[in-house]
């Protein structure tokens, strides 16, 4: 009998990302063996195939399954408003300022209910997913009050139940100060620290914990103190640092061995001595760069040279990135930040898994790694990073099961 849980791909082109050294490795066609959602063989023989569900590749790419290690996908509202209004010449900061910015999504969401919440997150999620994408990382951060926060995180976790795919859950608390806390960001970071971390460790509704370190967020002394707590209950960190400003955001995430840096526009030599290291991946989010018309680049010969590892993602969100495709942002991270289509595709691969402290489990073909796989109608891997707007893909594999986008 066939049963789901073991598939045999044949004629698999394989883009196994292994290799740390430069170059693809591309196979010829060949077999790959997929049992209870691991590949357990590559090149094998074909098995006594009885039990096993068979896919023929045809000679096409098989890739890693994609991986957008930086999303606020869950949020209600829409700000094309602010999009027009920065256009007429409004800063971004200003606009924050004013209580739009953040703190208008925060409005919209704490309305919205939970299921309200996923029925507008799953568009957006279906985009990624046509894009390749296998794992999902989506931020807290547009509730601010414990019910909200909770109630964003259970909303990206149901997102499981509804399509093929994998959700990292982060929380984002300290993403900005709520509007009943104006002025008194200490004490809301109190509650962050001494309520919000803890009962979302209770539950275990993240697996890591953030903070929008920035002049118009949150200082580097208040930054470290959700490390800190966020520490304490066994959780890891990471920083969207250095995103308008040089704070030193992404110092302090490396000395805390934060899994990413993010955003990292403004990021100087010394920061990147620090991510070095730290082993702390630098991640690239080209369309937050894009939509609000940067000219500030991130460093990208300065983490070449001292071998940082550069994730790519899509920030996906309704302020500075609305965007849900990912091989959008390839292209993108090779046209506006100068990168190869070979680092484009171990930033959504290898090392945005590492960005989410996956990196032994997902983003590369090989034994004993998770089955997470996309299959693209293409013949050489630099077409992903080629072309926008013509969906290339097959099918993905998501735990050992096949899916038709
Ligand atoms: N940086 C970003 O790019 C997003 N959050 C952050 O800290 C923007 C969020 C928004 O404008 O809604
Ligand atoms: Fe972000």
């Amino acid at each position: 009998m066939v049963t789901k849980s073991k598939l045999v791909m044949l004629n698999a082109r394989l883009v196994t990302m292994t290799n740390d050294d430069k170059g693809y490795v591309c196979s010829d066609p060949t077999t790959l063996i997929i049992e209870h959602g691991k590949i357990v063989k590559i090149g094998a023989e074909l098995p006594d195939s009885d039990g096993y569900q068979l896919h023929d590749c045809k000679g096409k790419l098989v890739t890693p399954g994609l991986l957008d290690c930086h999303t606020h996908l869950i949020y209600a509202g829409c700000r094309a408003n602010e999009f027009e209004m920065r256009l007429n010449g409004v800063p971004y900061e200003e606009i924050a300022r004013q209580g739009g910015g953040i703190i208008s999504t925060v409005n919209a969401t704490r309305q919205a209910s939970e299921q309200q919440l996923i029925e507008l997150a799953l568009p957006r999620l279906d985009g990624l997913l046509r894009s390749g994408v296998t794992t999902v990382e989506v931020k807290s951060g547009y509730g601010l009050t414990i019910e909200d926060e909770l109630k964003m995180l259970r909303a990206a976790k149901a997102l499981e139940q509804h399509r093929k795919v994998r959700i990292e859950t982060t929380l984002l608390a300290a993403h900005a100060v709520p509007p009943e806390y104006k002025g008194r960001a200490d004490d809301y970071i109190d509650l962050v620290c001494n309520q919000i971390i803890p009962l979302c460790a209770k539950e275990q509704l993240a697996d890591c914990v953030d903070v929008f370190c920035e002049g118009i967020g949150f200082n580097l002394e208040q930054t470290e103190r959700v490390f800190v707590a966020a520490q304490k209950h066994g959780l890891q960190v990471k920083g969207h640092t250095e995103q308008l400003s040089n704070l030193g955001g992404s110092e302090l995430t490396a000395q805390y061995n934060g899994l990413s840096v993010d955003h990292i526009e403004y990021l100087d030599e010394s920061g990147v001595r620090a991510l070095a290291s730290s082993g702390t991946i630098a991640t690239l989010l080209p369309g937050a760069f894009y939509f609000l018309r940067e000219t500030q680049k991130p460093p990208i010969e300065l983490l070449r040279q001292h071998n940082v590892p550069m994730a790519i993602a899509t920030d996906l969100n309704p302020g500075t990135s609305p965007f849900a495709d990912l091989t959008m942002m390839m292209n993108m991270s090779c046209t506006l930040f100068g990168l190869t289509p070979e680092e484009a595709l171990r930033g959504v691969t290898c090392h945005s898994a590492q960005a989410l402290g996956l990196g032994n489990s997902r983003g590369k073909i090989a034994k004993g790694y998770d089955a997470d796989l996309a299959i693209w109608n293409l013949s050489h891997p630099a077409q992903l990073s080629y072309q926008v707007g013509v969906s290339h893909l097959s099918a993905r594999i998501v735990q050992g099961e096949l899916c038709h986008v």
